[in-house]
Parts: structure tokens; sequence; C-alpha cells
């Protein structure tokens, strides 16, 4: 098999081959073309024939018909109309990066997994990001569920840990999987809406499903439109095992931690967002890899034995419950590093096949009914969208480490197996390979028993203890928005009996929150529904909430400056080394792109004209403008609602003097969140307030 260098060329000497647009091509007085750089290689046919014209097609005469014999141009356009295949029925709509896992706490002791066995081992890793419900084309920052798969190329085969970036999932069983993909989908006689959930389909299903209020309360939350996939946390979902060299078995829980924090936008945001740029997650993570600013997470884990199990409140088998860190705490043993983009977004993103059923030796499933179905699914539909079943043989699913078996042909094999041997046991002196009992994957020795039927575990069907606890973790700000949400979602329901029947459930879940909700939309609450077994009170779990797990620094956030005309350089440098300090990023917005030039004469180019960069697109923003300047902002739209939605959304502020004058043009009255900089000295001060994230008393 080629290196892995070889397959996948750094972006650096892509970009080198990149740069064409100073050429254009040339068409001489007579028709014929110029090669107009000399440097490029040879363009050829798929077959590998040089090609003299790739401008006009093959004819007869120069306005007569085109001729069939062209078999450059039919090449051509017969590969571009077979470009597209099936987008993934779910999670359609990713994002992907190339890095590497570190283990950093070794644990043989729990797993004899290759990559857990040795402090500072390097297993190179491959992860996709992913909205769930949008298609391919839909934008980034829709209120959904991120996915958070990750494919670890192991010494002992392909690992993939299929997760998201929230704890639980709606089902319990795999069997309603299609019910609820086909809910949340657009709706099927009228084709929309497209990446979201506030409609009738949802909701319906939803308040037809009890099993689904834990998620349902994640899913309200602002978990559900990160930040960026930077600051979100990952999670394997499932109860896993780790199993070690003496066969021996314990319960596994897998977490990934953003070192930067958790963080999200909020609501008003994601929206605008949406429209002025679909593609904000992906850019970020593109952006920030490109910059040298390298994502990281921690794995964590959480580990237990069948005696917690037993004594927990709940079944460990059921994806709709978590097991709250402070009662079983993550251990931390390793970290993910994202430190290279893709070379090919197709190549690689798109055709990444992550599939539940790839673990290695010292993993194993455990009965979730949710996690067996999934081992089904993932190995059926990669067959399809990749058109058979040598998807392995694509460099991006293929394992890193050496593979050898009697698998062969199917659609477009790129390696058979070598010599007469392909099957066995056969008598060959070149036989192939053979099972190796002792290094092979070997399942956990589980003793089942049971009557063959269709059931749910009584164990199940606790559907609102862990939902009231969730919400009850939150801090107000946080509980505010979950209402909201709800509140919103439902207000696009059209029929009222569907709004109904989720007040119904969300007394059960929160008084509070039930009462939020049916203010917000003006009904009176009903009756509670009757659920089949009644909630209980569990202890707060402050790891739920984002607010009390946010950045401590301005690492990895952006701040936005506007600026005009006669900006005061020294505010302008202060700020600069203010926020480099931190390590953040700085992008220029100004009236026109070309940019700006400030008091002292400094040209400094803009990165965004004023109506492309909007302060949605920041974390922090600051206004460094002249008198004239401020008058000018004031004039514009744009300039206005840069600064009202900076302070509507809870933004830290910093001003320049003169730009007050666009605050009160756009009405915005200065409170602690707003920074004046008469001074250096006060961006250091600003920086350390960005620190909170949003200053959230201007919204509480
Ligand atoms: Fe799934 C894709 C995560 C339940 C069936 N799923 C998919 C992806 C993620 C998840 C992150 C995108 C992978 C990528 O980037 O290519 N899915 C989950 C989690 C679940 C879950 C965390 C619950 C704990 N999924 C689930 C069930 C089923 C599926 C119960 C079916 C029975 N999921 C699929 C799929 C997809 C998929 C149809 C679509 C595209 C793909 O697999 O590659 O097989």
């Amino acid at each position: 098999m080629a290196d892995q260098k070889d397959l996948y060329p750094t972006t650096a000497e892509t970009q080198k081959t990149n740069d064409t647009a100073k050429y254009p091509t040339q068409t001489g007085a007579g028709g014929e073309l110029h090669q107009t750089r000399p440097e490029a290689p040879v363009m050829t046919t798929a077959q590998g024939v040089p090609v003299s014209d790739d401008q006009n097609t093959l004819r007869a005469g120069s306005r007569g018909p085109a001729l069939l014999e062209d078999f450059h141009f039919r090449e051509k356009i017969f590969h571009f109309d077979h470009e597209r295949i099936p987008e993934r029925v779910v999670h359609a709509r990713g994002y992907g990066a190339h890095g590497y896992f570190e283990c950093t706490d070794p644990i043989p002791e729990l797993t004899r997994a290759n990559l857990f066995q040795e402090k500072g081992k390097r297993t190179p890793a491959f992860v996709r990001f992913s909205t769930v419900a949008g298609n391919k084309g839909s934008f980034d920052v829709a209120r959904d569920v991120r996915g958070f798969a990750v494919k670890l190329y192991t010494e002992e085969g392909n690992w993939d840990i299929v997760g998201n970036n929230i704890p639980v999932f709606f089902i319990q069983d795999a069997m309603k999987f299609p019910d609820l993909i086909h809910s949340v989908k657009q709706e099927p006689d009228r084709g929309f809406p497209q990446a979201q959930s506030a409609h009738d389909n949802f909701w319906d299903f939803i308040s037809l499903m009890p099993e689904s209020m834990h998620m349902l309360m994640w899913v309200m939350s602002d978990r559900a439109i990160p930040r960026s996939f930077r600051f979100m946390e990952g999670f394997g979902v499932h109860t896993f095992r780790f199993v070690n060299e003496e066969g021996e078995s314990h319960f596994v829980k897998f977490h990934w931690k953003p070192k930067l924090g958790l963080q999200s936008v909020v609501w008003d945001e994601a929206v605008k967002i949406n429209g002025a740029d679909p593609d904000f997650h992906r850019r970020d993570l593109w952006d920030a890899i490109r910059a040298g600013d390298f994502p990281e997470w921690e794995l964590g884990v959480q580990v237990f034995d069948d005696e917690f199990a037993d004594k927990f409140d709940f079944d460990v088998l059921d994806a709709t419950k978590l097991i709250p860190e402070e009662d079983c705490p993550v251990r931390i043993i390793g970290r993910l590093v994202l430190d290279r983009v893709v070379d090919n977004f197709f190549a690689e993103t798109e055709q990444v096949a992550f599939c539940t059923q790839n673990i290695v030796p010292g993993i194993d499933f455990t009965n979730d009914p949710l996690l067996q179905g999934r081992n089904f699914s993932y190995l059926d539909t990669q067959t399809k969208r990749l058109g058979g079943p040598n998807f392995t043989h694509i460099p991006i699913n293929a394992p890193r480490c050496p593979f050898h078996h009697f698998q062969q042909d199917g659609h477009m094999a790129m390696h058979n197996p070598k010599g007469r041997a392909n099957y066995e046991p056969n008598s060959w002196d070149e036989g192939g390979p053979r099972a190796d009992p002792k290094r092979g994957f070997k399942s956990y020795r589980e003793e089942v028993s049971g009557e063959k039927r269709r059931l749910r575990a009584e164990s199940f069907d606790d559907h609102y203890s862990q939902a009231r606890q969730f919400y009850r973790s939150q801090t107000p700000v946080e509980q505010a928005h979950i209402g909201d949400a709800i509140t919103f979602e439902l207000s696009k329901c059209v029929t009222k009996d569907i709004r109904m029947r989720i007040l119904g459930h969300l007394q059960l879940i929160d008084e509070d929150l039930a009462k939020h909700v049916a203010e917000g939309l003006g009904h009176d609450l009903p009756d509670p529904a009757e659920p089949a077994r009644a909630p209980k009170d569990l202890a707060d779990s402050p790891a739920l909430s984002l607010l009390k797990n946010g950045p401590d620094s301005f690492k990895g956030r952006k701040l936005g400056i506007l600026m005009t005309d006669g900006a005061d350089d020294a505010l302008y440098e202060a700020l600069v080394e203010a926020v480099e300090a931190e390590g953040g990023m700085i992008e220029i917005v100004a009236p026109q792109v070309g940019g700006i030039t400030t008091a002292g004469g400094k040209k400094i180019e803009a990165n965004q004209k004023i109506d492309g960069g909007p302060s949605v697109l920041y974390d922090a923003v600051a206004i460094l403008c002249s008198e004239e300047g401020a008058e000018k902002l004031s004039s514009m739209l744009p300039g206005k609602q840069f600064a009202a939605d900076a302070f509507g959304h809870a933004k830290f502020i910093a001003i320049s003097p003169e730009a007050e004058a666009l605050l009160k043009a756009a009405s915005v009255e200065p409170d602690d969140g707003v920074v004046p900089l008469s001074a250096a000295g006060k961006a250091k001060t600003f920086m350390k307030k960005t620190h909170a994230v949003r200053f959230w008393d201007r919204v509480a």
C-alpha cells in the first residue's frame, strides 16, 4: 500500500500547483491554442493520453456539428455526469480533518487496546463533524445534534467511535431510528423545512415518544447551536466494554473534552450567521488548523463495573440516559489533536465511512439495543453510498496497519490477495493468512440467556428524571434559552394538539419550564402526561451546564474590529497585542474591503466589508473610528446593526471614544460590558472581561 504521505500530499504542496489564475488561456489568430504556462504538467485524459485542446469540441468545420469520435469530450462529460454519490441519509453535512490521538495515561489493566498501552504513543486519526437533519448543502448553525465521529487507525485495525456532541439519544431501540429521522427531515409531501426540527412532524413524533424527553432538553439547549466544533464536547453515547489481556471486562463511556472549553452562540445569532456565512463551522475548523492553532480534545473515560451498573438508578444499556460525572468521574487518558486539513473534500470527508462495528481487540459492545442495531446500519449504508463492498480500499477507509484476508473481487477492487490461495484451510506453501487465537479479536465471554421476545425492559421506563436533572442543572440564562427554544419550535407547529401534548410532558420535567413555554405560546397548561414511571428529583450535575464549563481565556476565539479611516493607531496596536497575547484571532471589518488609513497614516487592509462581516461572526467586537467614521457608520444600516447585534447578543464591546456616537445611533445604552478604550492599557482590561464569554447581566 502506498504510504499515507503519498496519498495525501500536504496542502502547501497542492497549493503550489493551484495558482493558475494568472495564466489566462490564449487563443491565436488561427484558432489554435497557446500553452501559457510552460512549466505545468501536460493535461491528459483519464487514460493518460496527452490533450492538445481542452477548450473546443471536435467539429466538422469551425461552425459545423460536433463529432462522436471526440473521446476527450465524451470522457470528460461522462465523468462529470457521474460525480455525485448518494449523500448520507443522516449527517449529510459534515466536515473532516486529520490528526492523531496520543495516550497520556496508559490503561493496560483495563484494556488490551493497542493505542492505550504506552504513554506518548500516537495513533493517526480522522474526525468528521456533522449536523444530522440537513442535506449536504444546508447551513452549519442549524439547531441540531452534531455528529462527532472519530476514526482511529490503530496498529490492530480501525476503531470508529461514532458519537455525537450530546451524551444521550432520542430513542432506546434502533427499530425506531427510521421513524425518528423521517420525522425530523423535510416533510415528505412538501419537501421542506430544511435542516430544522421546528415543524409538526418532528414534534408530533416526539410528543408520542416520552423516551425522547431527556434528549429533547439537550437539543433545545444551546448545546445544539455550538460556537464551533472546537468548542464542543463529544460522546460515545453508549456503554461499551473495555477488555484486558486476561479477558476481564469493565464498562466504559467515552467523552471528548475540548481544551478550549464549551461555548455556543445564541439563537438570534445562529439565525443570522446562517445567512452571513452558511459555512461558519467548517470555515472555523479550516482556518484554525491552517493557522496552526490545532483544535484539541482530551479523551476521558467513565469506567465502572457490574456492581456500579446494578446499583445505578438507570439501566446502563439505555442510550437515553447518562451517568453523571459526579457519580462516576471522567478519567482523562489521552488527547486528540487535529493538525491537518483535508486535501480533497470528496476523497476524504465525503468518502470516509464510519461503522460502529469497527472495533479492535480490547474494546467490545454491550447489549444496548440501539448500538446493536447501529452495527447493522452503518455497514449497510456505506455499501450503498460508496457503491460496493470495497469501500475499505478507499485510502481514507483503509487500515494503516498490515491487513491480510481472502476477500476478493467486487466493484472497484483495488487490491486482491496475491497468489493461488484464496481460501483456507489450504495446503499451499504460500497459503496466505491464518487466524491467530491469541492476538485475534475475541468477544467478551458474557453469559446470555432469555426468551426470544420483542420487549422493552422495565429498567428503561423512567423518561423524565434525567430530563429534569439536565434542566435543573442549568444556569438561569441557560434555562431561559431552553424555554425560549421550545416555545419558538412549537410556535412553528401548526397543529395545536401537538403543542398541548408537549406541554403535558414538560410539566413532568419542570413546572416552571412548562409555564414559561405555555405563556410564550399563549396556551393554558393542559393536564400533565401520564408517565410510565413517576419522575424523581436527582442531584444537580454542574458538568451538564455549558456556562459552568466555558473557556477561561480568549484563546481560539475571534475579535471583530470595525474600523474606519482616522482610527487611533495606539488603540489598534494595543488591541492587536492583547488579543495575540491570549492566542485569539482578529478580523478587520471596514466600510470598504480595501481597508482604511489610520490617523497615523497606516494602511490596514480589511478582511470583511461591513455588510459581509456582521458582528454575529465574532466572539467579541471592537469599534475604532474617527468622528467622521462614526458618522459614516451611523448612516449605514450594517454599521448600526453591527453595534446593536453585538450588544443584543450580550457581547463584550470595546470602543474608541468616537464610537460612542455609533452606539447612540444604534440605540445602545453602554453598560459594564462596553469598555471604552480611552487609553491603550484598557485593551488588556477588555480582553480579561471577554473571558466570561458574554456579559449575561445585560440579558438576564
Ligand atoms: Fe448514526 C451516521 C452518530 C444512532 C444509522 N451517525 C452517523 C454519523 C454520526 C452518527 C456521527 C455520521 C458519521 C459520518 O460522519 O460519516 N448515530 C449516531 C449516534 C447515535 C446514532 C451517536 C446514537 C447513539 N445511527 C443511529 C441509529 C442508526 C443510525 C440508531 C440506525 C439504526 N447513522 C446511521 C446511518 C449513517 C449514520 C444511516 C448515515 C450515514 C452513515 O451512517 O455513514 O447508518
